[in-house]
Formats: C-alpha cells, structure tokens, sequence
C-alpha cells in the first residue's frame, strides 16, 4: 500500500513528507493505522545523528496510537479494529529477560530493531524502490506502519489518540521511572533534573505517590509554572544560584536538609548526571539516569560518592513491560488520576511536523502531537 510519511533521508536536515511504500504484515505483524504520535527528544537526538544506532532514509516516531487495520499469520493476542499503542520495548513474555523479575528490556526482537528492520531482516518501508529503515521497532511519523504482534500494547477504544499516544513513551518513562524504576516511598524527597516532557511526568508520578519535597531544576524559567502546576514544590535555575552549575550540588544538599533521597536526570547531560548522583543523600540516595546522552559521552563520579551509599541507575520506558502495565496507564488517564492533556502544548498536522522540531529547540513546547 502507499502511506503518508515524514521521512529522515539525512541526519541534520529536515524531515520530507513524502507518499511511501508499506508491504503488508508477514508472519507475527500487525498493519497498524497511526492516528496521532507525539515528538519526544529522543527523535531530535537520532535526528541530529547523534545516535550510535541512528540509520538514514528512516521513518523516526516512538510514541504513536492507532487502530489495527491487519494481522498477518500467526497472529493470535489482537485483531483488526482494536486500539493499540506501538511500544519500543516490547513484551513477548518468554524471553529470559521477560521472565526476569528485574528487568522490563524484552530482548526477542531487540537486536533487529536495533538495525532498523523487522525480526525477518527486511524492512517493510521503500520510497521509488529504495529501502526506508524502522525506528525504534515503530516508525510513528507514517500515517501506516507494520510492527511485531509482541510490540503492541491493546489500550480501551474509548481512550482519544491524542493524548493517550504520549503514553508511548514520554508519560509512561515519567511515571514508570518513579513507580517501577525508583519505586519511590510516600514522604521522600526527590530532585528532577529537566522539566520537559519527561521530567514533568516524574514530577505528576513523584506526587501521586505522595513524596513530600519534589525539587525541579531547569535553566529555562519558563518550565516552572507548569512544573509547580505538577506539583513541584522548589525551583531551582542553576542561572540563578552562586556558582552556577558548580555551585548546584551544595545547594541542592543544603535545600533537602543533607542530600535527597531520589534524583531524576531527564536531560541527557553528562554533567547533570554527575550532579544528580552527588546531590542524593549519603547513605541511602539513589539517582535515576533517564536522559539518553549523545554517542561518546561518558559519566564520571569519585567511586567514594558509591563506596558512600549513593546508588546510580538508568530506567528505559521506565521500567514499564508495555503490554501488561501501558493498558493500566491508559486507565489512570481516563480515570483522571494522571494529567496529560496539560502536556500536548502544541498540535500539529503532518505537514508541519518540523515546526514540532522547531518548537522543542526554542523550549517552547513541552510535547507537540502530530494528528494524522
Ligand atoms: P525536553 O527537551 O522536553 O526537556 C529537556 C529539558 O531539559 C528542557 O526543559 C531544558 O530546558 C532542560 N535542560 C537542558 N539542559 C539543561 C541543563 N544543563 N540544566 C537544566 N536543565 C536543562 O526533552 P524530553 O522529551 O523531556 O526528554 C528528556 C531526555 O530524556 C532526552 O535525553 C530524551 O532522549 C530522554 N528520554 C529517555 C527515555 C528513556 O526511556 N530512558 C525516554 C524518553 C526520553
Ligand atoms: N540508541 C541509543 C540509545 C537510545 C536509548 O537509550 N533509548 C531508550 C529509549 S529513549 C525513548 O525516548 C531505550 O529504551 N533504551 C534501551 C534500548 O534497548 O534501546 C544508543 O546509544 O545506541
Ligand atoms: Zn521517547
Ligand atoms: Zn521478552
């Protein structure tokens, strides 16, 4: 079939709305019709080639929702007419990470994901008979996309596309990194570094478990009347404290009375990282790494900071098994337990997608959807 899609043909330049070619869904594939997907960071940092794994011609999009149109052979857990949400780690419940009670990191289709293409080795998507890559196992900015049955999590239809397809990615790594990841006590105090799509999520996750001091750092002072609407309850521009970023640590340790017991990163800033780690309370502190930092780049910290009780850690989609937990997610949504329309600052026809670009580089948006 053709599809309408906004395609990367070169790292660092603008995506091109072109009409592509998709082939139907073999054995274990779901044709799915994408209604919305929203633009997270991560396409931005793919986008500029700063992924290790980025391949060009490729359809980016990671956080989509849509009606499932065709399942190909084989397929047993969904059918045409349901709703579904694309997910980047899938859950085929038999791997032996499924299987491990530590991890969300599904592995079955991982490594072919990883290049782009669908667990047979070959991508679905050509434009004038040239091979178009996947990304991240979902490809959202195409109005059409084929991905495995186990990459799927079916959601209620009674959930609107566009909101809930920000539970795709942004929403879920938010909320997951505090419950799942962290899994942070009532009363705590925790720091968040980044108050964009996915910080503002750890913020609304910090706060539904009942955590009593939730700090919000960011250089842009624009971020803090939405993060106080959250329920942030400090902010701090490290612009604005004596000895800026280096004066951060001590600020941060002297504001939560001796170190925090939670820190979150949601930038993707090796510095931050470092002073996320050093900011957590001695003993106990534990810092979550979210933010995706470009090909290279390394951490560093004086191993006393660990030797010392400081814990460091990193969470992908927060720690959420897509299947079982992105369902629920969509229920607290609709329930009216979790805030996500406040979010979608900007919506946008596919035409326009670049201007979502534009608008994440000015910090103007906190999450720009595109509808289909
Ligand atoms: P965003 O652009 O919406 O937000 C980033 C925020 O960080 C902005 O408000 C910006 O002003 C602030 N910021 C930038 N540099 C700063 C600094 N030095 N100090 C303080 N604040 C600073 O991005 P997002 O969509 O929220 O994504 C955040 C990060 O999380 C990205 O790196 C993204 O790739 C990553 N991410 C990771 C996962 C995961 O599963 N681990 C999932 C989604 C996104
Ligand atoms: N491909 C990059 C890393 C990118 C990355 O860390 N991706 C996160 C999701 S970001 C969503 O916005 C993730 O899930 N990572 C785990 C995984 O298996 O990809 C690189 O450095 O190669
Ligand atoms: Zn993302
Ligand atoms: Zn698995």
């Amino acid at each position: 079939m053709k599809t309408r899609a906004a395609v990367a043909f070169e790292a660092g330049k603008p995506l091109e709305i072109c009409e592509v070619d998709l082939e139907g869904p073999k054995a274990g594939e779901v044709l799915v019709e994408i209604k919305a997907t929203g633009i997270c960071h991560t396409d931005e940092f793919t986008l500029s080639g700063a992924d290790p794994e980025g391949a060009f011609p490729a359809i980016l999009g990671h956080e989509g929702a849509g009606v499932v149109l065709e399942v190909g052979p084989g397929v047993t857990s969904l059918e045409p007419g349901d709703h579904v949400i694309p997910l980047y780690t899938a859950e085929c419940r038999e791997c032996e990470y499924c299987l491990h009670p530590k991890t969300n990191l599904c592995q079955k289709v991982r490594a072919t994901q990883g290049q782009g293409v669908m667990p047979d080795g070959t991508s679905r998507f050509s434009y004038k008979g040239q091979k178009i890559v996947h990304y991240m196992g979902c490809s959202t900015f195409s109005n059409h996309t084929v991905l495995p049955e186990i990459s799927l999590a079916k959601v209620r239809k009674d959930a609107p596309f566009d909101k809930i397809c920000y539970i795709g990615c942004g929403v879920t790594t938010g909320i997951g990194a505090v419950m799942f990841t962290a899994k942070v006590e009532p009363n705590s105090t925790a720091v968040v570094f980044g108050l964009g799509g996915i910080g503002l999520n750890v913020i609304q996750g910090l706060k539904l478990i009942g955590a009593k001091q939730i700090i919000g750092v960011d250089l842009n002072p624009r971020r803090e009347a939405m993060a106080r609407q959250f329920g942030m309850t400090d902010f701090v521009n490290p612009k604005d404290i004596p000895g800026g970023h280096d004066g951060l640590v001590g600020h941060l340790v002297e504001l939560t009375g001796g170190g925090a017991d939670y820190s979150f990163e949601c930038i993707g800033n090796v510095d931050v990282m470092r002073a996320a780690l050093e900011c957590c309370h001695k003993g106990w502190g534990e810092s979550v790494i979210i933010g995706v930092a470009p090909a290279g780049a390394e951490i560093s910290t004086r191993p006393f900071q660990l030797v010392t009780g400081r814990v460091w850690r990193g969470t992908a989609f927060g720690g959420a098994r897509g299947r079982t937990d992105v369902p629920k997610i969509v229920d607290m949504y609709m329930d009216g337990r979790i805030d996500i329309d406040s979010l979608i600052t900007h919506r946008l026809d596919l035409e326009d997608i670049n201007k979502g670009f534009d608008l994440m580089h000015a910090g103007e948006s906190i999450r720009s959807v595109v509808v289909y």
